[in-house]
């Protein structure tokens, strides 16, 4: 009798480290630099994952006492997260500029290594309110290549808007840690195997559902949300089985989390305007941009609701904006009731 799956052997994955060398022309050159970035980033969260594993034992729980940029209480994860992703950056030398979201400026990085020519911008903690309930929570990145022209890294520089990405990924600490990554030449997903320390491609080229049903909203702020907003909701709420509705709700509170569900099991995430966020409450360079160009990848749609997200123009470097992402038809849905062409009921 065959067994109802085969086991698969570790041997028989390849590392993330075979696929970047295999993988490294994709990005216009062929020196090594962004494979050893990639490594860098995937040590940081090797590093951020070992803390995590240990949180509840060691005393890495609660508050720093510290309000960082977004005015926002810091917890001690999101601290130590930033400080293992800036050291392994600096010791890895190839990138020149770090925009954090637990850092109110961009960090030039002074390395005796002065060949780095990459940006990268992250949330190190995405959800990190989660921590001390046992809940999935991320590192969110993106990256940027210095502009030809520009030999000092400044603000200035990083300021790109989102289709100037060269890479864009995310790591996911849940029931196993993954990371998930794209340059523009499908999605790839890695999972870390504790037992020898790698991160295995168990998710070859991703691509999300055209369409799916579930929605993620806090829908404890409808009261203050658009119009066109309410409506969609109600009509995603309605009993139809032709189309099959009603959706299911699912949201964690932790965007990488929900970003990685209805990625792989098609859905839509929702972070809209409200009258707490008038921008919406996601930052843009380092939650939205680099989901954006994950998603675009993989067949899906992320827009502001008003527009494409990845073609936003950047002015600050915590930037927030409105976010509706994941399913193509979804976001495209959403749109159409955001500009009254839908309406419900
Ligand atoms: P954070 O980066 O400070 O953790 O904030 C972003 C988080 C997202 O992960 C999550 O989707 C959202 O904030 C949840 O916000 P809310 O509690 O308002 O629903
Ligand atoms: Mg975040």
């Amino acid at each position: 009798m065959q067994p109802a799956s085969r086991i698969r052997e570790i041997g028989e994955f390849k590392t993330l480290e075979q696929f970047i060398i295999e993988r490294q022309l994709e990005v216009s050159e062929s020196t090594g630099s962004f494979s050893r970035l990639l490594r860098d980033i995937s040590v940081a969260a090797k590093l951020v994952n070992w803390h995590m594993r240990r949180a509840g034992i060691v005393d890495v729980f609660g508050q720093t006492g510290e309000i960082n940029v977004q005015g926002e209480v810091q917890q001690i994860m999101d601290a130590l997260a930033h400080k293992e992703f800036v050291r392994a950056l600096k010791r890895g030398g190839e990138c020149c500029l770090i925009g954090s979201e637990e850092h109110s400026e961009a960090i030039p990085m002074r390395t005796s290594i002065d060949t780095g020519r990459y940006i990268v911008l992250l949330d190190p903690l995405d959800g990190s309110s989660n921590i001390e309930v046992n809940v999935s929570v991320g590192t969110i990145f993106s990256i940027y290549q210095m502009p030809d022209d520009v030999s000092e890294p400044t603000l200035e520089s990083a300021l790109q808007p989102g289709t100037r990405q060269v890479a864009a990924g995310y790591v996911v600490y849940g029931s196993s840690t993954m990371l998930v990554y794209t340059t523009g030449h499908g999605v790839n997903g890695f999972t870390l195997d504790p037992a020898i320390g790698e991160f295995l491609l168990t998710h070859p080229e991703i691509k999300t559902p055209r369409t799916g049903k579930m929605y993620s909203v806090n829908e404890g702020n409808y009261n203050s949300f658009e119009q066109g907003l309410k409506e969609h909701i109600k009509w995603m709420q309605h009993e139809d089985s032709d189309s099959g509705r009603p959706l299911g709700t699912r949201y964690i509170g932790s965007f990488v989390a929900d970003f990685h569900r209805n990625l792989l099991k098609g859905g839509l995430y929702i972070y809209p305007a409200t009258h707490k966020n008038p921008e919406g409450k996601l930052r843009l360079m380092y939650e939205a941009n680099p989901l954006a160009m994950i998603v675009e990848e993989a067949g899906g749609a992320a827009s502001t609701g008003a527009g494409r997200v990845l073609d936003v123009v950047p002015t600050k470097l915590h930037q927030r904006v409105p976010v509706y992402i994941g399913c193509v038809d979804m976001v495209r849905t959403a749109e159409s009731f955001l500009r009254g062409e839908l309406r419900y009921p």
